[in-house]
C-alpha cells in the first residue's frame, strides 16, 4: 500500500527562490558536488544556464536527484527535480514559468544587510505569485539564509529571518518559520571541502568504492543539504496526506 502510494509521487519539483546574487545557483552547485563525491548515482542530472560575462543564470539552473534508497538496489523512491529561478527583476516571465507545477520551496534569503530591500522585493513577488497557494498549505517551504560567512553586525542571522518577513509584510503567508530556518554559506562549504581535498590523501576520505566517506563532510554542507532533504520530507508527508 505504502509503495503504492510513494509510486504516485515519484517526480517532485522544487523551487530554490530569492533575489538575484543571493547564491541560489551556488547552493544547488555545491549540493551536487557533495552528492557526486558521495554518492554519484544520487545525480542524476545537472544543467545550468547563466550568461556567460556576469555568471547570472537567464532562465533556471536545473538539477536532478534520486532520494531515497529502495532497499538492496541502487534505485531510488524519488526523482527530485530542482530547479532555481532567474534573480534579476527584468526575468519575471522565466520565474513565472519556473514556478509552474511546483510541489515545494527552499527561499533563499541574502544574508547580505545591504541586500534587505532586495529580499524584501523578492519575497513580495512571491506572495502575489504564489502566496494564495503556499497560505493554502499547498505548497510547502524552506528557508536557506545564506552567507553567513559575512561579518557579524554585517549579516541577516537566523534571528532577523522574522523582522525581514514582516518588512515584507509575508508573515500571513509564512506563519511556520521556526524549524523551518536553515542558515549557512556555501562559499564557506567550497572553501571547507577543497582545503579537505588537497590536505587529505585520496585512501583516507575514499572508501574501497571511490566514494568519498560521509563522515569526512565538511560540517558547513549540513544547512545546504538539510534545507533540501527538508523540503523533500515536508513535500512527501504533504503528498501522503492527501492521497490517503
Ligand atoms: N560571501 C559569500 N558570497 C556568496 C555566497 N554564496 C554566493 N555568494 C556570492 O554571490 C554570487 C552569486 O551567486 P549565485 O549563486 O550565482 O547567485 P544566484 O542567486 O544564482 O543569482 P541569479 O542567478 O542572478 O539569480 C557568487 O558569485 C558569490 O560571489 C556565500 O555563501 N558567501
Ligand atoms: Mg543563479
Amino acid at each position: 500500500m505504502l509503495i503504492h502510494k510513494y509510486r504516485t509521487i515519484r517526480s517532485l519539483k522544487i523551487c530554490y527562490w530569492g533575489p538575484s546574487m543571493s547564491g541560489k545557483t551556488f547552493t544547488v552547485t555545491a549540493i551536487k558536488v557533495i552528492k557526486t563525491l558521495e554518492d554519484p548515482k544520487s545525480v542524476i542530472d545537472f544543467v545550468t544556464v547563466a550568461d556567460q560575462a556576469t555568471g547570472r543564470t537567464v532562465f533556471f539552473d536545473q538539477a536532478v536527484f534520486g532520494f531515497g534508497k529502495k532497499p538492496n538496489s541502487d534505485d531510488f523512491l524519488f526523482k527530485i527535480h530542482v530547479f532555481t529561478t532567474a534573480g534579476q527583476k527584468r526575468l519575471i516571465e522565466t520565474r513565472k514559468v519556473v514556478l509552474k507545477g511546483i510541489h515545494g520551496l527552499v527561499i533563499v534569503v541574502d544574508a547580505d544587510l545591504n541586500n534587505w530591500e532586495e529580499n524584501i522585493w523578492s519575497l513580495k513577488e512571491l506572495k502575489e505569485l504564489k502566496g494564495e497557494e503556499i497560505k493554502a498549505g499547498k505548497i510547502p517551504y524552506t528557508i536557506f539564509v545564506n552567507k553567513q560567512d559575512l561579518p557579524w553586525g554585517t549579516k541577516i542571522s537566523q534571528r532577523h529571518v522574522r523582522q525581514l518577513f514582516e518588512a515584507a509584510d509575508v508573515l500571513d503567508v509564512f506563519p511556520d518559520l521556526d524549524g523551518n530556518i536553515f542558515c549557512g554559506s556555501c562559499q564557506q562549504a567550497k572553501d571547507a571541502l577543497s582545503i579537505l581535498l588537497k590536505n587529505t590523501p585520496k585512501e583516507i576520505i575514499l572508501n574501497e568504492e571511490g566514494k568519498f566517506k560521509k563522515e569526512y563532510r565538511p560540517e558547513a554542507f549540513n544547512p545546504l543539504l538539510k534545507s533540501l532533504e527538508h523540503i523533500v520530507k515536508l513535500v512527501i508527508k504533504k503528498e501522503l496526506a492527501t492521497t490517503k
